[in-house]
């Protein structure tokens, strides 16, 4: 039987693979593979807050793997990772195979000198529309935020408020900092108060709808807090607000419990950036239980997967709305903003500007301008890894914080 390494042209076969850990503002994991004719080809493996388990997995597991293997068999690499390792999926090692899948897809188009979503279908848009991240310690300071970034151009933007009764509610940045909520050698620890949310978080929309009118599109991240009938009352009360989803109502695992937030409303619901596997929104997607699936390349195994999702999804009526927080690096970001262009049944991508050092460290040729991401004509997925810069900013350990009840019990974060 001929194998995939008998089968190679010596010029077609991996050479090197290696992991570069970065912390350009916050920390990256990239893998950056090279094939015996000089072409470079890289992926995201990052996942916030455990970030050397995957730099291990691949270090340790997955590169001595890909030596030698042909570098154009990217659905049998994948197969041969995934169920060659018996321990199937989770979000580490789908995080590391994603980072071979994405390499391996800019280096099949960059040896096609063509950029990727070509070898995905074509274009089936031409520029993909995203939302935007406005916060605020109140709701006058999120209502004001909300205006910055339409000024900027976008079109639809989620909006969080902090939480009276609580402290570092998720998705509210610290001043004069962009959104990110890993920091320090130990997880901060914060309160949580799902009254004072059920009836403030209304307030918000109504003061957002009172302010901007309905054009503008509204989101709202519930970050799994809620129980399937707290949802369901939430879901409820922001339906005069017209949402354009509710994400992350209640924990994202627990597929059924979406079947009880359904039968109580109609705001859209969208949920999956926690999820790896097609398996785990098969539920979700199947019965209709959600509008929008939110996996993404990084952490749901590649390009080679998250097609797969997307077109489970697009057989019921479900669209994509990928997780493109700051913690996916600009890998993430650029290979995302490729499938996002050729899929069918795109949504929405989300879209939190990294920093300019970020970006210095990454070069990449999608863009942003009038609320949308433009993709680039580069071969390949467009983004690349200044390896120099890189190396000036060492791995800084950040862990995402731990939220707790008012009598001191783990809640959901
Ligand atoms: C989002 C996410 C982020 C996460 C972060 C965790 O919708 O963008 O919920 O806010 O908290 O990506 O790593
Ligand atoms: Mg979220």
């Amino acid at each position: 039987m001929p194998t995939p390494l008998s089968t190679a042209s010596s010029r077609d076969r991996i050479a090197q693979a290696r992991v570069v850990v970065t912390s350009p503002t916050r920390n990256f994991v990239t893998l950056v593979v090279t094939t015996e004719d000089g072409t470079v080809g890289i992926g995201d493996a990052t996942l916030n807050g455990r970030e050397l388990a995957v730099a291990a997995y691949l270090d340790e597991h997955l590169v001595p793997l890909l030596v030698g293997r042909d570098a154009g068999r990217i659905e049998d690499t994948w197969q041969y990772l995934y169920r060659g390792a018996y321990w199937r999926g989770g979000p580490v090692g789908m995080s590391a195979l994603a980072a071979v899948d994405t390499a391996l897809w800019d280096i099949k188009a960059k040896r096609a000198d063509l950029p990727l979503h070509q070898l995905l279908g074509g274009r089936s848009r031409d520029k993909v529309r995203v939302y935007g991240h406005a916060t605020g310690e109140t709701i006058e300071e999120t209502v004001a935020d909300v205006g910055r970034l339409i000024d900027l151009g976008y079109t639809a933007v989620r909006a969080q408020t902090a939480v009276p009764g609580g402290t570092g509610t998720y998705g509210v940045s610290r001043p004069g900092e962009i959104y990110d909520p890993a920091h320090g050698s130990l997880p901060e620890e914060t309160v949580w108060d799902t009254r004072s949310y059920l009836t403030h978080v209304p307030r918000l929309f109504e003061a957002l709808r009172d302010t901007y009118g309905f054009e503008i599109a509204l989101l709202h991240d519930v970050h799994h807090r809620l129980t399937p009938i707290e949802a369901a009352r939430l879901g409820a009360s922001l339906e005069p607000y017209d949402l354009f989803w509710i994400e992350d109502p209640t924990p994202a695992e627990d597929q059924t419990a979406f079947r009880l937030i359904r039968q109580h409303t109609r705001t859209p619901i969208a949920t999956g950036e926690v999820l790896s596997s097609v398996h785990s929104v098969q539920t979700l997607i199947t019965e209709r239980l959600v509008d929008y699936v939110r996996t993404t390349v990084t952490h749901a195994g590649g390009l080679t997967h998250l097609r797969r999702i997307f077109d489970l999804a697009h057989l019921y009526g479900v669209r994509s709305g990928s997780h493109g927080a700051t913690d996916l690096s600009p890998v993430c970001l650029g290979a995302a903003v490729h499938l996002d262009t050729a899929i069918p049944n795109f949504g929405i991508q989300e879209y939190m500007a990294h920093s300019a050092l970020t970006d210095s460290v990454f070069p990449h040729s999608y863009r942003f301008a009038d609320g949308y991401l433009h993709v680039g004509e580069d071969p390949g997925h467009g983004v690349h890894l200044d390896e120099e810069k890189a190396a000036e900013h060492p791995y800084s350990p950040a862990y995402l914080p731990v939220a707790r009840l008012a009598d001191g019990s783990v809640h959901d974060w």
